[in-house]
C-alpha cells in the first residue's frame, strides 16, 4: 500500500477506531481525495517503540508515503503534503477562508472544562458559532462555496466533538437560531468519507471524561455511566494498594497493601485531602471503622482555597476528631 497512516484507538478497544479529531481529518482528507491507505490504529496505552521513534511527542495522526519512507506528523502538515500530492479533487482552501472558525474548538473546550456558569465560556463559543453561521449564510453551503475544502474538514471532527461531548457533559445543544451551521454540520456528518471515518459516540464521550470528572460529579449521569465511573474509581484505588516489589533475579511479586483493623476496643479513622489546584479547592475526607472492620461514619467536604499539603492533611484531621 502507497500510503500508511496511525490513527487513535478507542481507548479501551484497541482495534476500534478512536476519538482524535485531527486523526479524523486526516482520513477525512484520504477519503475524499479517494487515495487508498492502510490504517493502523494506535492504543494509547501500549504506544508502539517504532512510533515513538518516528514522532518522539508520541502523538497521532502520523502518515508514511512509500516514495518518501519516512513518517510524517501533525494534520497541517499532513493534509498540505495530501493536497500537492493528490491535487485532484482539489481540498484547496483560500487563503482568505483559511482561518474561518479557528477558534470554535478551542471555545468549545473551555466551555466543557468550565465549572462555573458565570465565567463567559459558553458565550464565547456562541459567539464564535454566530460568526461561523453568517459566514456560511454569505458564502456558500460550506466554508468556501459550494464545495468542500480542507477547512470544513478539520472542522467537521471538533463539531462532531462539540455536539456529542457538550450534549453530553452539560445537556447543551446548537441554538436552532443558527440554520445555516446546523445545515453545514447535518451535511458534513451524513457524507460517506465522515460516517467511514468518525469514532462511535461513546469513545467521544470517554475520551473527554478525564476532562469533566468534576464536572460529571456534579450532574446526574447515567446508570452506564456511574458504573463506568465507579470501575475507574475502583481501579486507581487498587493501583494505589498493591505495588510491585522487585525480589531480583528479575522476579516481581505483587504486594498488597491492604487495611487493617484498629485495636479491640479502638476505632480507627483514616482520613484524605484532595487539593485542586486548578480549582482553587480542597476536598477533605474521612471514615472511621470500628474493631471488626465495621463501618461506622463517613464524612467529607470541600473548601476554597489552597494550602499546603501539611496544613491540608491537619484540616482533614481537624475534620474528622471534631
Ligand atoms: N497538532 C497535532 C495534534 C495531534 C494530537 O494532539 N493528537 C492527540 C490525539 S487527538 C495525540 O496524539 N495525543 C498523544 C497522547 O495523548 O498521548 C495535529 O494536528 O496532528
Amino acid at each position: 500500500m502507497a500510503v500508511e497512516i496511525c490513527v487513535k484507538a478507542a481507548v479501551g478497544a484497541p482495534h476500534v477506531l478512536g476519538d482524535c479529531p485531527f486523526s479524523q481529518r486526516a482520513l477525512l482528507t484520504l477519503e475524499e481525495k479517494d487515495v487508498s491507505y492502510k490504517m493502523h490504529l494506535i492504543d494509547f496505552s501500549n504506544k508502539p517503540q517504532w512510533l515513538l521513534d518516528a514522532n518522539p511527542e508520541g502523538k497521532v495522526p502520523v502518515i508514511k508515503f512509500e516514495e518518501d519512507g519516512k513518517w510524517v506528523a501533525d494534520s497541517d502538515v499532513i493534509v498540505d503534503l495530501l493536497e500537492k500530492k493528490y491535487p485532484d479533487p482539489s481540498l484547496a482552501t483560500p487563503t482568505q477562508f483559511s482561518s474561518v472558525g479557528s477558534k470554535i474548538f478551542s471555545t468549545f473546550v473551555t466551555f466543557l472544562k468550565s465549572k462555573d456558569a458565570s465565567d463567559g465560556s459558553e458565550q464565547a463559543l456562541v459567539d464564535e458559532l454566530k460568526v461561523f453561521d453568517e459566514h456560511l449564510k454569505a458564502h456558500g453551503t460550506y466554508v468556501n462555496g459550494e464545495n468542500i475544502c480542507a477547512v470544513d474538514l478539520s472542522l467537521a471532527p471538533k463539531l462532531y466533538h462539540m455536539e456529542v461531548a457538550l450534549g453530553h457533559f452539560k445537556g447543551w445543544t446548537t441554538p436552532e437560531t443558527f440554520t445555516n451551521l446546523l445545515n453545514y454540520m447535518k451535511l458534513l456528518f451524513s457524507r460517506k468519507s465522515f460516517e467511514k471515518t468518525k469514532a462511535a459516540k461513546e469513545y467521544i464521550i470517554a475520551g473527554w471524561e478525564p476532562k469533566n470528572k468534576w464536572v460529571s460529579s456534579k450532574i446526574n449521569s447515567s446508570v452506564h455511566g456511574t458504573k463506568k465511573e465507579a470501575v475507574t474509581w475502583f481501579q486507581e484505588w487498587r493501583n494505589v494498594q498493591e505495588v510491585m516489589i522487585d525480589k531480583g533475579h528479575g522476579e516481581r511479586r505483587l504486594l498488597t497493601n491492604r487495611w487493617s483493623k484498629p485495636s479491640p476496643g479502638w476505632v480507627k479513622i483514616n482520613t484524605n485531602a484532595a487539593i485542586f489546584e486548578e480549582m482553587n479547592s480542597v476536598g477533605l475526607g474521612c471514615v472511621a471503622r470500628g474493631d471488626m472492620g465495621e463501618f461506622l461514619m463517613a464524612r467529607a467536604s470541600q473548601y476554597r482555597g489552597c494550602l499546603t499539603p501539611r496544613e491540608d492533611e491537619a484540616l482533614s484531621f481537624k475534620q474528622a476528631i471534631c
